[in-house]
């Protein structure tokens, strides 16, 4: 018996897939899209990992839902999924389905080019430009971001210490900067980055990471690695691990945000300065400190990331119970 039908959107900002449902979504219980969250989480996960994982997705496939606005002054909302559940915020996942909902006129902005969006961190605000119904850009001005830990040494066994910075860009990241124990991830393979982070993550779970405005929000979930750069005009490069076995194709919005928070925090970067992020592949995404703020006790900016998407196709996903795999599997 068919259990569900999705009509999808699939594309990818920078590299990294999104795939947009934009039918078949569950109506949620919340008022809010944290709660909304939650709510997905305990109901309707089978969605996400048959949308997910394979043989309908792979390690990096990752998306979102959009739903109506939960604030008046809302356009609309985002629930982002992935490989490793629903993540509180997703940058590229935001920039490809914006790009593919105003393409598709999905969305209609309150004024043009511009929209207010919910996100489970919060409410975010993003700029697009669009010439001859496509997308040439989108700008996420992002939830407030902050160090959580700074110079934390962790014992990674096999590998040795590693002085790591946790900081939050609506995800919390650990990151990791060249030195004795990493050469820097230019250095390294990526089978070297899948095989390390999970261990290290599991490492920096030590460190207590609870959002002040919101616990759901709790404990370090993607691991981003920084090395020299490909392209001569970037101002840094990252890998990022998310899920199990995932490095980001894009260079992060969340994970940029949370490496101008902790430049920001170290000294290294000021308010209005700019940051070209580079991925694993090479592709860049923009970053900015828009301003400074405060999360609880903590300093905190909030920064803009502006990167590109492109579709790829429409999909129509069938979700059969006779399929013995139809919640995905993982290997
Ligand atoms: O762009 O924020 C992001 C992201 C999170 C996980 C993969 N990409």
């Amino acid at each position: 018996m068919i259990k569900g039908t999705f009509f999808c959107i699939d594309a990818h900002t920078c590299g990294n897939p999104v795939r947009l449902v934009t039918s078949g979504h569950p109506s949620l219980n919340g008022a809010t899209m944290s709660e909304k969250r939650q709510d997905f989480l305990t109901h309707y996960d089978w969605i996400r990992t048959a949308l997910m994982f394979e043989p309908r997705g792979h390690d990096m496939m990752s998306g979102a839902f959009i739903y109506p606005a939960c604030n008046p002054n809302s356009d609309a909302s985002f629930l982002f999924i992935e490989t490793s559940g629903c993540l509180p915020m997703c940058g590229h996942g935001t920039i490809g389905a914006v790009t593919a909902a105003i393409e598709a006129g999905l969305l209609t902005p309150k004024t043009p080019g511009k929209l207010t969006l919910d996100v489970p961190a919060g409410q975010i605000q993003v700029e697009y430009q669009l010439t001859q119904n496509k997308v040439d850009w989108v700008k996420i001005h992002n939830v407030a971001c902050y160090l959580a830990h700074r110079n934390a040494v962790i014992d990674i066994p096999g590998l040795g210490l590693l002085t790591v910075d946790i900081a939050y860009g609506g995800n919390f990241y650990c990151i990791i900067e060249p030195q004795g124990n990493f050469p820097g991830l230019r250095n390294w393979t990526a089978n070297d980055i899948l095989h390390w982070s999970p261990i290290v993550r599991e490492a920096a779970s030590s460190l207590k990471c609870i959002h002040p405005d919101d616990p759901t929000v709790r404990g370090v979930s993607h691991v981003l690695w920084t090395g020299s750069t490909l392209n001569e005009d970037s101002d840094g490069a990252n890998a990022v691990f998310y899920g199990d076995k995932a490095i980001d194709r894009s260079p992060c919005g969340t994970g940029t945000s949370a490496r101008l928070a902790q430049l920001y925090a170290k000294g290294q970067l000021a308010v209005g300065d700019t940051y070209t992020h580079e991925s694993i592949i090479g592709s860049q995404f923009i970053g900015k400190i828009e301003e400074e703020t405060q999360v609880g006790q903590h300093p905190a900016i909030v920064p803009s990331i502006q990167g590109w998407a492109r579709v790829t196709g429409h999909n129509s996903i069938i979700i059969d119970d006779d399929d013995p795999y139809a919640h995905g599997f993982q290997v």
